[in-house]
C-alpha cells in the first residue's frame, strides 16, 4: 500500500453517520444504537488479499477483497443487501464502489496526519469518520 492503512484504528469522530444510515434505510431504533458506538477498524493485508474489519460491542462486519477485482458483498447485519463491490487505489486513497439497489454508494479510506480517514457515501449523504491508531 502507498501509505500503510494496516493496523488497528479507533474512532475519534463520526459526522453524519445518521444521514448515511437513513440513506441506507436503517430503522430509527437501529440508528439510535449505532450512533452510540465507538467503532474500531482493523485493516490487514496478506499478499494481494485485504481484510477490513469493523468492530463494535454491538456487531462486527468484515470484508475481504483483492484490489481491482469485483466481489459480491452481502452487508449482513447492516442494511442486508447484496451488492457488487470493487476496491481500487485512487492515488493514496483506497476506494470502493458498491453497485446495487442504492445509487452512488461506496467508501474511501486514506491516512492523513497519522489518522485513518473514512468517507462513507450513499445517495448524496456523506458520513465522515476519523480513527486514531491504537498502540
Ligand atoms: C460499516 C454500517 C449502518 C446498520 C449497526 C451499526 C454498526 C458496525 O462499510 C463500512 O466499512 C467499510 C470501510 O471501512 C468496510 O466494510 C462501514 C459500518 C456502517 C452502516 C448499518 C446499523 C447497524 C455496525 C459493524
Amino acid at each position: 500500500m502507498p501509505t500503510s492503512l494496516c493496523g488497528t484504528w479507533d474512532m475519534i469522530s463520526n459526522v453524519n453517520f445518521e444521514g448515511y444510515m437513513r440513506a441506507l434505510g436503517i430503522s430509527a431504533c437501529l440508528r439510535k444504537i449505532a450512533l452510540k458506538l465507538k467503532l474500531r477498524k482493523v485493516i490487514e493485508q496478506q499478499g494481494d488479499q485485504y481484510l477490513v474489519k469493523t468492530l463494535s460491542t454491538f456487531k462486527n462486519y468484515t470484508i475481504s477483497f483483492k484490489i481491482d477485482q469485483e466481489f459480491g458483498e452481502f452487508t449482513k447485519g447492516l442494511d442486508n443487501r447484496h451488492i457488487k463491490s470493487t476496491v481500487t487505489w485512487q492515488g493514496s486513497k483506497l476506494t470502493c464502489e458498491q453497485t446495487g439497489e442504492k445509487k452512488s454508494r461506496g467508501w474511501a479510506h486514506w491516512v492523513e496526519d497519522d489518522k485513518l480517514h473514512l468517507e462513507l457515501y450513499c445517495e448524496g449523504e456523506v458520513c465522515k469518520q476519523v480513527f486514531k491508531r491504537n498502540e
